[in-house]
């Protein structure tokens, strides 16, 4: 079997160790392979290096090496490098970088410099972090190089600020107007994506953001026009729970496109593809696109065992919904 998968940051991987744990432990499942598809609007050139957070996310997070009380960056990291920055006056100083994360950043941008493709870069990382081992394919949305920026408008009247400058820098706590995802216009899929969601048995919208993850992976060119073609039923999984992001700022995104903040909204904004739709049990009353199989139960993924049985129960009604 193969479960194809797109994913966004924290929600995304931790929803993808899962995956992997509920594959590992069912002895039915173990040959099923994975494909993600990640998120690189989050992406960003800081001192000359090409950082790439969502995919890092789900590196370190397969690879059981991720810093997991903060969900991202690597677990017994030190902060020289961004120290000895700040003290060179260096910004900016509001990301911070750890050591050993850093060295991804060089060897990445080294083999981008190389003229090797995101994709073929992101295979090599995996290779690092024994995804292939575990049957699973990380491929980046695309090659092209993508960010997303935020119109606020604060002080000076409007103007654009780097996505990671939003998130990390301001909390999203200065109202997005929206949301603008500079290189989309030339971006196309990386190699294999479509196949990945086209050759599908299941495919899995993990709970990442739906505007600035998932949103961002569908306006690739031709990622949305598979997901509606594929013969897979598409499931997704709720990143709202009573209205609030699990974590991250998934409310102050769907403001800024003008989509109220709750479970059945975010499962209308993929109503056409959508084939199942599991929310929280506080959420069980929520409204869903006709045609949308609800489930309810909890979604905290308070640690992998929780993370696996909620994985497990959107790919059992993927299954059941492909007939399988
Ligand atoms: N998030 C923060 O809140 N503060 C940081 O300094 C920070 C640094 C950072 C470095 C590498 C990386 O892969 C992720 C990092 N993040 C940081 C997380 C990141 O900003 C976001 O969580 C994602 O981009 C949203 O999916």
């Amino acid at each position: 079997m193969h479960v194809t998968a797109l994913a966004g940051g924290v929600g995304g991987a931790r929803f993808l160790r899962g995956l992997l744990a509920h594959l590992e432990r069912s002895p039915e499942l173990r040959d099923t392979t994975v494909t993600v598809v990640g998120n690189t609007g989050d992406d960003i050139t800081l001192f000359g290096l090409r950082v790439c957070p969502d995919l890092d996310t789900v590196l370190y997070t397969l690879g059981s090496a991720v810093n997991d009380e903060q969900g991202w960056g690597r677990a017994d990291e030190s902060y020289a490098v961004h120290t000895e920055l700040g003290a060179l006056g260096v910004p900016p100083e509001w990301f911070s970088l750890g050591d050993k994360d850093f060295g991804t950043h060089i060897a990445r941008s080294l083999w981008l410099g190389q003229g090797l493709s995101l994709s073929e870069v992101t295979a090599r990382l995996a290779q690092r972090w024994g995804l292939p081992q575990r049957g699973v394919t990380l491929l980046p949305m695309t090659d092209t190089p993508v960010e997303t920026h935020v119109v606020l408008d604060e002080g000076a009247g409007p103007h654009a600020v780097h996505f990671q400058e939003w998130w990390v820098r301001l909390r999203a706590r200065v109202p997005a107007q929206r949301f603008v995802v500079a290189g989309m216009d030339r971006a196309t899929p990386a190699p294999g994506v479509l196949e990945a969601i086209r050759s599908a048995d299941v495919v899995l919208l993990p709970p990442s953001n739906p505007v600035v993850s998932i949103g961002v992976i569908l306006g690739v060119a031709g990622i949305r026009d598979a997901l509606r073609g594929t013969r897979a039923p598409v499931v997704g999984v709720s990143p709202l729970v009573s209205g609030r992001p699990v974590r991250g700022h998934a409310d102050a995104c769907l403001a800024a496109i003008g989509v109220p903040a709750t479970a059945g909204d975010v499962a209308s904004l993929y109503s056409d593809f959508l084939r199942g739709w599991l929310v929280d049990e506080a959420d069980a009353d929520t409204v869903v696109p006709t045609g949308v199989t609800l489930r309810s139960r909890g979604l905290l993924m308070t640690d992998v065992d929780a993370a696996a049985a909620i994985a497990g129960a959107a790919l059992s009604l993927g299954l059941e919904l492909a007939g399988k």
